[in-house]
């Protein structure tokens, strides 16, 4: 057992939050007591309690809403279904890396569920422990959607790329939004809230973990393409010390989507350590939020089921809450409002709720070197350029050059490209099981294959290459059936008003990827951090003050 168990009394609970994650973040973040003793402020809920404002979900959207609330001198509850990642297994690291996957890398199940889930077109996925562990890949019938679970929501598993969308493309896609306030105050204020730096470009050019990434650039150019630099919340000066070997390795060691143990500047570390030091925050891990419905006494009574580290259920506890903010990410928080507005809980929510559901245009793809072009056998886990194909009208592209970090030379150069595609799905109430489905066929991902075919056949006939088609299965070139980017379901000025409130239910708000309609361009966390922040600052000026 790698965590204390869920906490079981208000008490208990009180201690466990200040051994916390959040606590220990904040600790670790700025070093002050004074902090410690703010976060151990807010206990965990108990079943009956009554507060001010509980969100669902402690990810990028739910994160935001916690600070600003909590600043604004509001008391806030968070709920999340996932752990507090907090304390150190018995290798002493609090999460696994990907060459040795265990029960912490994924949400109960029983084996492995890799994006690459061969080599040389033999199954590659490994038999773990069922344990509520850190990575979800929640399978609908014509997808697989990679999300994160735990404090900090898809922080904790992400390539911690922080892109901002074009200017015009975001005009385009969220046209209700004023883009001057976006790109002049909120994509600013989310980067340096998120601490968003970049790579020195000389460090780059030297450094043996990005070969990998100079080998993708040099056979882009030599295409015609252009590439650019990626941003990230991934400390590289912290890298650079890992790379010198003066510190204890993380994106040299393998480490990303099963969480990083050093360097990277997760929601814990960053948007909720400074809303736990305000003394106003409390964090309720490892409780699901199953149903949300108007409390007769006014509010909403939230009911929620606490779980044990084997998803086992432990405790139910409803709660009423004034204020209830949706951030449970796209695919959760569209769950949650389909199933309430089917069993009538909120009947009256628009039609709107549970539609225009999109992958972002995600498609991975991997090349087979030359022998003697090498990638690098030690590679950063953290993308750092992208190929930015996206003027091309014919299928714009952007393809980060992404990992693949083995720990052997292996010749291959792996890409996650983001493309335009148009297609969307909706998400479905099934009576007969009382499950919510998502309506996604794997045909609809062609756009975004055909789309990325254009580019890498260029590079491929350049370079005298071909495609590996051994990863995403046995003669298999396209990773077409999963996302890491789901995005819409609840979309802004169509499910909700144009700030995230849902219409006809005072005090209810959606803050997550769940608004953003279905593709954006690039990886999603610096728009949905932007937008939460625009939305945050309009509801507590007009609806809280
Ligand atoms: P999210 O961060 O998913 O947070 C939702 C939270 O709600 C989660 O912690 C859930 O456990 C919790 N939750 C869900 N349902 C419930 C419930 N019923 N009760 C209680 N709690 C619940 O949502 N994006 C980038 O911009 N750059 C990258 O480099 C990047 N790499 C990625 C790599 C991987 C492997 C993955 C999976 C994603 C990546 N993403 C990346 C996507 C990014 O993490 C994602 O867009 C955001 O995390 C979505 O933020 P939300 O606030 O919408």
């Amino acid at each position: 057992m790698y965590h204390h168990p869920a906490p079981r009394s208000r008490v208990i609970s009180r201690r466990a939050l200040l051994q916390g994650g959040v606590a220990a973040a904040v600790l670790g973040a700025a070093g002050g007591g004074s902090l410690a003793r703010a976060a151990a402020a807010g206990a965990t809920l108990a079943d009956g309690d009554h507060v001010s404002a509980l969100v669902i979900g402690s990810g990028y959207g739910g994160a935001v809403t916690a600070l600003r609330l909590t600043q604004a001198g509001i008391a806030t509850s968070v709920v999340e279904m996932g752990m507090a990642w907090n304390t150190p297994g018995p290798d002493g690291k609090i999460f696994c890396n990907m060459l040795r996957p265990d029960q912490r890398s994924y949400w109960l199940r029983t084996s492995t569920d890799q994006p690459l889930g061969y080599f040389l077109g033999i199954p590659a996925n490994k038999p773990i422990g069922r344990y509520t562990g850190v990575l979800d890949s929640e399978r609908f019938s014509g997808i697989r959607v990679y999300q994160g679970r735990g404090v900090g929501g898809g922080s904790l598993v992400n390539g911690g790329m922080a892109v901002q969308p074009l200017r015009s493309y975001f005009e385009e896609v969220l046209p209700s939004v004023d883009p001057r306030a976006m790109y002049d105050t909120y994509f600013p204020r989310a980067n340096a809230a998120l601490g968003v730096n970049h790579i020195d470009p000389a460090w780059f050019e030297a450094a043996e973990c990005y070969r990998y990434a100079r080998l993708s650039r040099n056979q882009a150019h030599a295409s015609g393409y252009r590439t650019t630099f990626v941003p990230n919340v991934y400390d590289f000066t912290y890298m650079a010390r890992e790379q010198a070997n003066t510190v204890p390795r993380s994106a040299l060691a393998s480490e990303v989507i099963y969480g990083n143990n050093y360097g990277k500047r997760t929601l814990d570390k960053t948007y909720l350590a400074a809303a736990a030091a305000t003394g106003r925050l409390s964090v309720t891990a490892q409780h699901v939020v199953t149903a949300v419905t108007p409390a007769p006494a006014g509010g909403y009574a939230v009911t929620m089921t606490q779980i044990g580290t084997g998803g086992e259920p432990v405790a139910g506890k409803t709660v009423r809450a004034d204020r209830v903010f949706f951030a449970a990410g796209s695919i959760g928080t569209s769950k949650l409002l389909v199933a309430m507005k089917a069993a009538g809980a909120l009947s009256g929510l628009p039609d709107a709720v549970g539609q225009g559901w999109g992958n972002n245009g995600n498609v991975m793809v991997a090349r087979a070197n030359h022998v003697w072009d090498t990638t690098g056998a030690l590679q950063a886990g953290m993308p750092a350029m992208g190929i930015d194909n996206w003027s091309d009208a014919r299928g714009p592209v952007f393809a980060e050059i992404a990992p693949f970090p083995t720990g052997v030379e292996l010749w291959v150069s792996l890409y996650l490209a983001i493309t335009r595609n148009p297609e969307r799905a909706r998400f479905v109430f099934d009576s007969g099981t009382g499950t919510v489905g998502l309506t996604w066929r794997t045909a609809q991902n062609q756009p975004a294959v055909d789309a990325a075919k254009r580019v890498f056949d260029a590079i491929n006939a350049e370079q005298f290459t071909v495609y590996r088609r051994d990863l995403f299965g046995p003669g298999k070139i396209w990773g077409d059936d999963f996302t890491y980017h789901p995005l819409g379901g609840c979309i802004l000025n169509q499910a909700t008003d144009n700030y995230g409130r849902l219409p006809g239910f005072p005090g209810l708000y959606v803050m997550d990827g769940s608004l953003i309609p279905g593709n954006i361009g690039v990886n999603p966390f610096v728009t949905i951090t932007a937008l939460a922040e625009r939305n945050i600052e309009k509801i507590i000026t007009t609806d809280l003050s």
